[in-house]
């Protein structure tokens, strides 16, 4: 029984020998050095173009290397072949440190103090409680309630917005595009977390900015996609939006011309929020071969229908 490895090369080691310990069974094999791809059953990616896909006659389970899945083109991959995502804890803790860096950044004007510091400014701004700041998240799926829950123990308050109802304790919960603009108007920090589909694309907008407490920022985890850029630029330059933090971007990596990397008001970093720890992920995945095996469901088997 072989699986195909065809992602992030520095950690392919880590994974190639997490599966010899612990699955010897299974021949885990890194593109690369993939042999008889007839043979490849299981196959981790992060790309599968089509031609790669149909150049494995007998794969039985496409295993998505991250969280996200709209790399995948669903048409290149069979109906009866399972697409599954990475649902694993290295990916959601990473998320849920690099939110609550950005909030706390946000919420304690650290910005603001690297300006001042530039010109040797000592002007000590006021420090609202957390209880004073509405935090609202896009997307309530395994890593937005996760942001939620640790958001929660700052005492912020918080609100969540999804396409289908979600209840979480200590979460005024909002669904669908009727409750989008209530949702939006008690967000002081809006945080996109939302996967990227046909629907989403776009949506952080001029229409959704403009729904936003006049002094709000924005946080962009989701994918580059979901913002329209110069919605945002003008939303910031109009002075109704502080700030903007944006660890996604479109196209990736963002051009050295693109006016984000300049504007004084806009915190890029490259895609970094989380990633994937093969510590954490190859005993996941290897779970969910072992339940592919006995024909039980898998963890993170995505809705082609949905699109995530
Ligand atoms: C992912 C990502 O989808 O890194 O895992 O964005």
């Amino acid at each position: 029984m072989s699986i195909l490895y065809r992602s992030d090369a520095p950690r392919a080691a880590a994974w190639a020998t997490f599966f010899a310990e612990n699955a010897p069974d299974l021949d885990f094999r890194v593109w690369p050095d993939a042999g008889n791809l007839d043979e490849v059953e299981y196959l981790i990616a992060w790309q599968a173009p089509a031609d790669f896909i149909a150049a494995l006659p007998r794969l039985k389970v496409l295993f998505s290397s991250g969280a996200g899945i709209d790399h995948v083109d669903f048409s290149a991959v069979p109906e009866h072949i399972p697409i599954v995502r990475m649902v694993e804890p290295g990916i959601i803790n990473g998320m849920v440190e690099y939110v609550s860096l950005s909030v706390l950044a946000l919420h304690r004007d650290f910005f603001d103090y690297v300006e001042m510091q530039a010109t040797g400014a000592w002007d000590p701004l006021e420090v609202p409680p957390a209880s004073a700041r509405s935090i609202g998240v896009m997307g309530m799926g395994v890593l937005g309630r996760a942001v939620l829950e640790r958001l929660e123990t700052y005492g912020f308050r918080l609100r969540g917005w999804n396409r289908s109802p979600r209840q979480m304790a200590q979460v005024e919960c909002f669904a669908g595009a009727d409750q989008l603009q209530p949702f939006l108007a008690g967000s002081d920090i809006l945080i996109c977390l939302l996967p990227l589909t046909e629907t989403t694309a776009g949506i952080l907008d001029h229409k959704v900015f403009s729904a936003l407490p006049r002094g709000a920022s924005v946080i962009n985890v989701g994918r580059g996609p979901h913002l329209v850029d110069g919605d945002l630029i003008e939303a910031l330059d109009s002075q109704h939006l502080s700030r903007a933090i944006l660890d996604v971007t479109d196209p990736e990596p963002l051009p050295p011309e693109h006016p984000f990397w300049r504007h004084p008001r806009v915190f890029v970093t490259p895609h970094v929020a989380s990633m994937t720890q093969p510590q954490t992920a190859a005993p996941i995945l290897l779970d969910n071969i072992r339940k592919h095996q006995r024909g039980e469901p898998l963890l993170g088997l995505i809705d082609r229908e949905r699109g995530y």
